[in-house]
């Protein structure tokens, strides 16, 4: 019970864990690196009640950080384009944080050690935190972890948070939207942008980076992106910009295009609207979390054995049983 979302005070609930809110959030707060490490590791682990304290503690100071999601296909570049931005960044005196989520690995280190070892460039800089989470799924996996991580970030003060996500699905590409930009990146080999385009990854872009352009067949997929864009789309036209991320080209121009539609986003409540995307999904993950925690203790009991055994002996069809369950839940 005492993981039970909403149940109880938080800062009891805290203290009785072990975990001082407080001092963690203070110290995260004043640039501590190994408090950030912790609360992205209790993000990672579901750590409920501790969490419930650290947000309701970090989220006034947030609001600061410009967030900039970088998707697209498997192998894509993306670490690459991420280390080339980072980079960029930090020549312009902006500080950087990294999260690179992945929602397939169930374990922390394995899957991504590669992109630590890309990331390697920034290890001495102090201006740069870069660290990889796996989101386990049992409090709901990327869409839970991703606005979560992103508020930790934001309130340690970095300028700018990255966010880098395998585009593969419809739950990566609403995770890439709770960005303030969003950059879908593909290759011109494999098919990617008739990969990206089927994943629906194509929607969610604000910029467009066709990364690998040393590569066969660059101004086709262009191309392609450019014809796939005539069919429509916002009053944000995403440009479409081509990077070789491995040397360092077109980063340039990638930075002023995520500035660029960072300054459209400035004008006329747009960012508020963004934002407003990100809370719903934040608020809608934490919510549905909070009833599976309910709905596992009631499934759990004698409530449930009740039901099914009702349902074999004819006596309630399986959705009247399953009316009853929800029921039980109460307000
Ligand atoms: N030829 C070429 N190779 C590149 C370029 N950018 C990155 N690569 C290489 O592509 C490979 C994958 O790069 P990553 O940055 O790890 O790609 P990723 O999208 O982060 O990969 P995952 O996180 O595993 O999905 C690496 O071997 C890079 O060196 C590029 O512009 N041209
Ligand atoms: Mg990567």
């Amino acid at each position: 019970v005492s993981s039970e979302p909403g149940a109880g005070a938080p800062a009891s609930a805290s203290a009785a864990h072990g975990g001082d809110g407080a001092a963690l959030a203070e110290r995260l707060r004043a640039g501590d690196r190994r408090a950030l490490a912790r609360a992205l590791t209790r993000i990672e682990d579901g750590a409920e009640p501790e969490l419930r304290d650290l947000v309701a503690r970090l989220h006034p100071f947030t609001g600061h950080a410009q967030l900039v999601g970088v998707t697209g296909p498997p192998g894509v570049g993306k670490s690459t384009l991420t280390s080339a931005l980072v980079r960029w960044w930090r020549q312009r005196d902006a500080t950087v944080g990294v999260v690179a989520v992945d929602p397939t690995s169930p374990f922390t280190g394995g899957a991504l050690l590669g992109d630590r070892i890309r990331m390697q460039d920034h290890i001495l800089d102090r201006g740069v935190f870069i660290r990889s989470m796996a989101t386990r799924g049992h409090l709901g996996g990327l869409s839970w972890a991703t606005p979560q991580a992103l508020l930790v970030m934001d309130a340690a003060g970095f300028d700018v948070v990255v966010l880098e996500t395998v585009g593969v699905g419809q739950a990566e590409v609403e995770v890439a939207g709770v960005a303030d930009t969003t950059v879908v990146a593909v290759a011109p080999d494999m098919g990617d942008a008739v990969q990206a385009a089927k994943a629906g990854i194509l929607e969610a872009a604000d910029v467009f980076v066709v990364n690998k352009a040393d590569r066969e067949g660059a101004g086709r997929t262009v191309r392609e992106l450019r014809d796939s864009q005539r069919l429509g789309h916002g009053p944000w036209m995403p440009p479409i910009v081509s990077t070789v991320a491995s040397r360092g080209e077109g980063i340039d121009e990638l930075a002023a295009a995520i500035a660029d539609h960072r300054a459209w986003l400035a004008a006329d409540d747009r960012l508020r609207a963004r934002r407003l995307h990100r809370a719903r999904v934040h608020v809608r993950e934490l919510a549905v979390a909070a009833l599976r925690s309910r709905m596992g203790a009631v499934a759990e009991g004698v409530a449930l054995d009740a039901v099914a055994g009702q349902v074999v002996d004819l006596e309630l069809d399986p959705y009247a049983a399953a009316d009853t369950l929800v029921a039980a839940l109460g307000g």
